[in-house]
């Protein structure tokens, strides 16, 4: 048996786990270090200088100044220590790499489930605890009944239907507890539907994982044992990560914030898989309506923008800028200023048009605001009229 397994670490399956428990042990080591030295010292020395006799008296001892500089000095090595290796760990997972390189899924906590949503447009969630409880299904049912202004007869005769059978399951023992801890329990089986069910958080092996934090309602913290990483999800707030999976295999991850009455069950598998599985499994949950965003960006330019920008190479010059090739390409205005065409600036060039005019060209008229889905998508359409359609990397956004 390693030394190390004492601590019980789970399997280590990201590229930086491995330095994570290395911190980690060098700590618990310490830690077993100093304790059996001063509760050794402690009980020898309760023994060595008990009081004997009831006259013996106590030596004056006001200091001793080499033992104090060292009971100071040795712990403030061992800290250091602590820091320095961690902090380069921390930076490690905390600072994002090129976006080109990267997978990037964002994942948004709510009471009580995960969403994610990946790239093409797709999302999976994990499964609401809400969908696992007869009576929060009953009790969701009514809630839709009783928003309805008028309810028909058959609704009316549901809605009593509703009202006798929530009476029922909250006098059922069985279904406030345990029936429905082991309902979930069920759907986390590991050899259970889930896992050959598109509706798991996947991601391929030896790629690296961008995953931009958020919640809809209160503090969540998503968290992936295995991977070593975890991440507060805070309402407006749009928080990264990264980790490399070097495994493939399954892996729970967690709520890590108290965010609720069903915090325990915002828990769901994450599937690890080769990169060709992984292709597969986006292909799966591409949206079917509406197409991706870049196909969604691209009847929104069809709808709005057609007329005065062009998408194709050597189209002939139009009233406004030629879109083929926009996207990182630096940009100059008519007072001699340059930008790079990114997310930022493309999102400003469509809301703020007369803050900078392309050199060549009269400033754009005003086209309205839009929102910001309409602008994720358009950035996603031009994103892909270009030769190399992932470069330059994709930007932050702020
Ligand atoms: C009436 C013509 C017209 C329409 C319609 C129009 N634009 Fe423009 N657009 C221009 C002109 C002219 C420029 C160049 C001057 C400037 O930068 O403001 C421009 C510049 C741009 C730029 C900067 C391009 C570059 O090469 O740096 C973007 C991005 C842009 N428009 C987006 C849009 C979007 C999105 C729509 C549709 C919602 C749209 N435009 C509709 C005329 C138009
Ligand atoms: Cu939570």
């Amino acid at each position: 048996m390693k030394l190390d397994n004492i601590f019980r670490y789970s399997e280590a399956a990201s590229a930086h786990a491995k330095e994570v428990d290395s911190v980690g042990s060098l700590i618990n080591w310490l830690s077993v270090v100093f304790f059996v030295l001063i509760i050794g010292l402690m009980l020898y020395f309760m023994i060595r200088y008990r009081r004997r006799s009831e006259n013996e008296k106590t030596p004056h001892i006001t200091h001793n100044l080499l033992l104090e500089i060292a009971w100071s000095v040795i712990p403030l090595a061992i800290i250091l220590v602590f820091f320095v290796r961690g902090y380069k760990t921390f930076i490690n997972v905390m600072q994002p790499a090129p976006y080109a390189q990267s997978e990037d899924i964002y994942v948004t906590g709510s009471m009580w489930n995960w969403k994610f949503e990946f790239d093409n447009g797709g999302s999976v969630s994990s499964i609401s605890s809400v969908a696992l409880s007869p009576l929060k299904i009953a009790k969701a049912e009514r809630k839709n009944l009783q928003k309805k202004d008028a309810l028909t007869d058959v609704e009316s005769k549901n809605l009593t239907k509703l009202n006798e059978l929530i009476v029922k399951l909250e006098n059922d023992p069985k279904v406030n507890n345990l029936s429905y801890y082991s309902k979930n329990a069920e759907n986390f089986t590991k050899d259970g539907l889930p896992f050959i069910s598109p509706k798991i958080l996947t991601v391929p092996v030896d790629t690296p994982i961008r995953l931009v934090v958020t919640s809809k309602d209160v503090l969540h913290s998503f968290a992936i044992p295995a991977m070593r990483v975890k991440r507060d999800a805070v309402p407006g707030q749009k928080r990264e990560f990264m980790f490399t999976p070097i495994k493939e295999g399954v892996y729970y991850y967690t709520c890590n914030e108290m965010c609720g009455t069903d915090h325990a069950f915002m828990i769901g598998w994450m599937n690890v898989v080769s990169k060709e599985e992984y292709a597969k499994f986006k292909e799966a949950i591409t949206p079917i309506e509406g197409g991706t965003p870049a196909e969604q960006g691209e009847r929104f330019w069809a709808k709005n923008c057609m007329a005065c920008h062009a998408v194709k190479p050597n189209a002939p010059k139009g009233i406004g800028p030629n879109w083929y090739g926009l996207w990182g390409k630096e940009r100059t205005f008519t007072d001699g200023s340059k930008a790079m065409a990114d997310h930022q600036y493309i999102s400003e060039a469509i809301n703020d048009p007369a803050k900078k005019i392309v050199q060549g060209y009269a400033a754009m008229p005003a086209q309205g605001t839009f929102k910001d889905r309409d602008i994720k998508n358009l950035i996603e359409f031009i994103k892909t009229l270009s030769d190399k359609p992932s470069e330059p990397s994709e930007e932050a956004e702020k």
